[in-house]
């Protein structure tokens, strides 16, 4: 776990963000100080090397503007007025407006809300057991890969170790921009071109550094996905290269799927999507004639109106194109180590059915007057929903409700905790113990503890043993140690201690293959109206940042310097630059 050299003390960690790598790490610790965080040079996936965003991951730990003591909210909400108190005046308010909110609107008033800030068990799920054996309201859904999520509902094949991809011959990188957003999996893609001449294709609308990177790139129209995947197959049937009978060991609607397909010749497609109609065709040749070839997806296109059928569309065109079938190939959006986030948020604390609520929807339920019984009371962390949830202006008037009891734990005052009534400071990833999942790949990572939490920042599984301690909440999972609750997520055969001294376990499981019990639907990638006029025909893409994450680090002078000088360019009206 800990090795020193001279006087530098080297912690092994990991990156806790929501990236599809989770990096492993090592921290160096000299005089109880962070000096600097390097790659861990071992480990198989991530190699050594840290992105662009957290190589200096230390300078987040350490930044003047972190929150470093519980402060109450002295003005209006939104102001970013408050003054400091202690913990224990923290927990004891929070305790008593929780348990007057259970008392007066019953334990559905209150909700959590949280995403990937960190992907750790402690920070993710410690706070959840509260929630649970309270009663509260379950937030559902997700504003990241949500139309995976559903596909996956469904029984669809959507990733394998992504190791493996250096066995394919051919990469459709469609609609992700890996050298961004999770460049350790551009590795083993540019291997396959090393090894064995694989030709890696860019699907993307916006020329991005990954796109440069290819070997081609096609400039789709957004959100027609669906009509390129839906021609492809049609190239696969009409040139006798698609796996019909395979493709009936999936699913239970190939007759039907190959209707739809029927619907889209090249000709059509090709104007559609705005690509010339022979580049259809030879792609289709391509996709149908190369073995194995493996979709390489991203989560970007599956944030629109189309999302859903994005996915469907490329689903079974993989099924079709019979690459599941060999090493390498199939379809790559999303991959796990063998890690139950659920049992370390105490999945049988939850009594009764407690109402899921659409965190998307987080804004408009907030305003809901019919709303039964009203959110009331809100606990939020490892999120910035006032920035990153749609409808940001309904989610912003949601949270300034002047009744809606809400308490915010974060590392930096964001646009969400100026709105709340009390502001609690977690400790970063230097300043915890904890365990990490992934879904990019198929190790799980831990992160030592480097050095003692700064000022009053506390870890989520302290804040939540203080939280259950004042409102008198006596279960045993509530006083579980951070070292426990992350445990309680590995399986059983994992030897916590020899994990903390290695750093990482490969966990991995076999490739997906059909489930005749469970056959999947390949039909209905049906997409909305095409634009007619140009107004319609402006679309606002978000593409992930280079040097953030999300909204974070949007706060960091480097990353902010890097984001204005490398990508934006001054408005033309304005002169300002933008920081996307
Ligand atoms: N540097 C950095 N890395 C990150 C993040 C970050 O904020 N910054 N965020 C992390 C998170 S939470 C996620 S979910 C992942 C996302 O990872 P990605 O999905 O790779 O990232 P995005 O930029 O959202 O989308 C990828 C590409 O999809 C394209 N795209 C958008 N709409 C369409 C469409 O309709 N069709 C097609 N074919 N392409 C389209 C965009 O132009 C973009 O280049 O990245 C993670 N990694
Ligand atoms: N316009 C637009 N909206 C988007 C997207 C987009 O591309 N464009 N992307 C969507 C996607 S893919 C995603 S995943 C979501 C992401 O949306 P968010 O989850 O809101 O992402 P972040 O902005 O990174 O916010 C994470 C917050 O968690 C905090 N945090 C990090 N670690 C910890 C910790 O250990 N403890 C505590 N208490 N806090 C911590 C960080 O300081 C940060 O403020 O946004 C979605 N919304
Ligand atoms: S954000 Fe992703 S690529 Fe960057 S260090 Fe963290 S896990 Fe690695
Ligand atoms: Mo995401």
């Amino acid at each position: 776990m800990e090795v020193s050299v001279s006087d530098v003390r080297l912690v092994k960690g990991s990156c806790p963000l929501d990236c599809q790598d989770t990096c492993s790490w090592v921290a160096h610790v000299e005089d109880s100080r962070v000096v600097k965080v390097v790659g861990a040079k071992e480990h198989p996936f991530t190699r050594g090397i840290l992105c662009a965003k957290v190589k200096d991951y230390e300078q987040r730990t350490y930044a003047p503007d972190r929150l470093l003591h519980p402060l109450a909210r002295v003005g209006d909400k939104g102001s970013g007025r408050f003054e400091r108190i202690t913990w224990e005046n923290a927990v004891g308010r929070i305790a008593d407006r929780f348990g007057g909110i259970v008392d007066d609107f019953g334990a559905e008033a209150l909700m959590p809300l949280f995403f990937l800030g960190s992907l750790g068990a402690v920070q993710h799920d410690a706070l959840r057991r509260l929630f649970h054996v309270l009663g509260a309201s379950r937030p559902a859904g997700s504003v990241c890969g949500q139309a995976g999520n559903a596909l996956a509902a469904e029984g669809h094949p959507r990733g394998f170790d992504p190791e493996e991809i250096v066995h394919a011959q051919l990469i459709l990188v469609w609609g992700a921009n890996l050298l961004t957003t999770a460049h350790h999996h551009w590795h083993f893609i540019t291997q396959a071109r090393k090894l064995h001449g694989a030709r890696i294709i860019v699907i993307d609308p916006i020329r991005t550094r990954t796109a440069n990177a290819a070997d081609e790139h096609i400039a789709i129209k957004p959100g027609t996905d669906a009509v390129l995947a839906l021609g492809l197959a049609h190239v696969l049937v009409t040139e006798g290269l698609a796996h019909v009978e395979h493709s009936r060991e999936w699913a239970s609607d190939v007759d039907e799927y190959l209707a739809e397909v029927a619907e889209w010749p090249p000709s059509r497609v090709a104007d559609i999507c705005g690509i010339p109609e022979e580049d259809v065709v030879r792609l289709g040749r391509e996709f149908g004639a190369t073995s194995p070839a493996v979709i390489r997806s991203g989560i970007g296109p599956q944030q629109s109106v189309n999302g859903e059928a994005y996915m469907r569309s490329i689903s079974a065109l993989a099924i079709l194109g019979g690459h599941w079938s060999n090493r390498g190939g199939g379809l790559f959006v999303e991959a796990y180590p063998d890690f139950d986030i659920n049992a370390a948020a105490g999945r049988h604390l939850v009594t009764g059915e407690p109402r899921e609520l659409d965190i998307a929807r987080m804004g408009p339920l907030l305003v809901d007057p019919e709303l039964d019984p009203p959110i009331k009371g809100l606990m939020v962390w490892n999120m910035n929903p006032a920035v990153s949830l749609p409808d940001t202006t309904t989610v912003r008037r949601g949270f300034a409700r002047t009744d809606l009891f809400t308490v915010v734990i974060e590392h930096f005052m964001t646009d969400t905790a100026r709105y709340a009534d009390i502001v609690l400071p977690s400790t970063t990833q230097l300043e915890h113990f904890d365990i990490l999942g992934a879904w990019g790949h198929q190790y799980v990572s831990v992160n030592n503890q480097a050095i003692a939490p700064l000022g009053e920042a506390k870890s989520h599984g302290e804040a939540m043993r203080l939280i259950a301690a004042a409102m008198d909440l006596d279960h045993p999972a509530l006083r579980e140690s951070d070292e426990q609750i992350a445990a309680a997520a590995l399986p059983t055969r994992v030897d916590l201690d020899q994990l903390k001294l290695d750093g990482w376990l490969k966990t991995s499981s076999p490739k997906p293959t059909p489930d005749p019990k469970n056959k999947i639907r390949l039909a209905g990638s049906s997409i909305g109206p095409q634009p007619e006029t140009p107004a319609d025909m402006l679309r606002l893409l978000t593409p992930k940042g280079h040097f953030f994450m999300n909204t974070s680090f949007a706060n960091m002078p480097r990353q902010r310097k890097a984001m204005k000088t490398r990508r934006s360019q001054p408005c033309r009206r304005t002169g300002h630059n933008s920081l996307q």
